[in-house]
């Protein structure tokens, strides 16, 4: 195992610097008629630039599309945008790229520009923060949004012992992701055993360090009675818990969410973030880096039932989602003081 968390941060490590060049400006090799070789060209559009999951993201992507013989288009807007992201496909369409994945910045403004990629013949999938149905042929899940929403409810009511006000970092408003696990955190809230927790507010950082750390603020100023955050962001976790650390609100302000543990580790082991919880996010591109693969080759079409070899992972099989078909990787990890140490090397 251990040697296998070894062989995964090497590559990881490799493929970071890669990944980091890829995210800007196009460049001569994701022109139309570039450099591919006759190569199936992938591409991956995460939210935006300058966060460490999504690099992570588009790295599991890339390795999966390089061990399928194809080439990798890693892209991401500055600001985690619809119209930066509608951009970006527009110009992938007349690149006649073979597949879109989009880690999407809104569930229904991409719905044009895709509907257009896939009436081009590209095969187009969503993956992590969804696009609506109608504007994808399957999205690749990291885990299940009932159990990651319930969960994290679960553990700040422990923090906190059950009592007191609670506060949500979230990233952009229209964050299909982080609004599915939200409505979910609201539903366990209803439980009679919270009546005597008050979520006060939703507060947005839109998965940018600064607003992310200027939110926790004035949340702190303006419920100076507040016990606990929950921030289902990486980004707005680890904002959180610098702040937390450096007004030394440790134990008085509880924090818990979805965080990278390369990020989280010093405030785990401090005690600002008793535990949380994520999922491998190099896995989740990796997936989709394989789903995407499949729907080129006509080996799934996106409807419930189409099954996949998902190299490393093993078999997959797409199942419903509403009214449209996904692909789960797992559960949500839970990381704390006891495995946070081993974790922090590995994303
Ligand atoms: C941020 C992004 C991403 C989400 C994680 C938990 O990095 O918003 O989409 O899945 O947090």
């Amino acid at each position: 195992m251990r040697k296998w968390f070894a062989t995964c941060m090497a590559l990881v490590l490799a493929l970071t610097v890669l990944a980091g060049c890829s995210t800007s400006a196009p460049k001569s090799s994701d022109q139309a008629g570039g450099a591919s070789g006759g190569k199936k060209r992938f591409a991956i559009i995460f939210k935006n630039t300058g966060n460490p999951y999504g690099e992570k993201e588009m790295e599991g992507f890339k390795i999966a599309i390089e061990e399928l013989g194809g080439e990798a288009i890693l892209k991401a807007p500055d600001q985690p945008t619809a119209e930066a992201q509608i951009q970006m496909i527009e110009e992938l369409i007349s690149q006649k790229v073979d597949a879109i994945a989009v880690v999407a910045n809104d569930p229904d403004a991409l719905q044009p520009a895709l509907k257009k990629a896939m009436d081009a013949g590209i095969k187009v999938l969503s993956l992590d923060s969804a696009v609506n149905a109608k504007s994808r042929m399957v999205h690749v899940n990291q885990a299940d949004p009932e159990r990651i929403g319930r969960v994290q409810v679960q553990a700040i009511s422990e923090m906190i012992g059950g009592k007191g006000e609670i506060a949500v970092l979230s990233a952009t408003s229209q964050a299909t992701n982080q609004n599915t696990w939200i409505e979910w955190m609201k539903k366990e809230l209803e439980d009679p055993k919270y009546k005597d927790i008050k979520l006060v507010k939703v507060a947005y950082g839109d998965d940018l360090r600064d607003k992310s750390v200027s939110e926790t603020e004035a949340l702190l100023k303006s419920y100076p009675d507040l016990k606990g955050i929950i921030a289902p962001t990486t980004v707005g976790i680890a904002a959180a818990g610098k702040v937390l650390t450096d007004k030394g609100l440790k134990g008085k302000v509880m924090l818990t969410g979805l965080g990278l543990p390369s990020e989280m580790a010093e405030y785990i082991e401090s005690g600002v973030c008793p535990w949380m919880y994520l999922w491998n996010p190099v896995d989740v591109g990796y997936l989709a880096g394989y789903a995407a693969d499949a729907l080129v080759k006509g080996t799934i079409t996106g409807k419930p039932g189409d099954k996949f070899k998902a190299g490393r992972l093993g078999d997959k099989e797409v199942i419903q989602d509403g009214e449209g078909s996904q692909i789960m990787l797992g559960d949500p990890f839970k990381f704390d003081p006891s495995n946070i140490a081993e974790w922090k090397k590995i994303y």
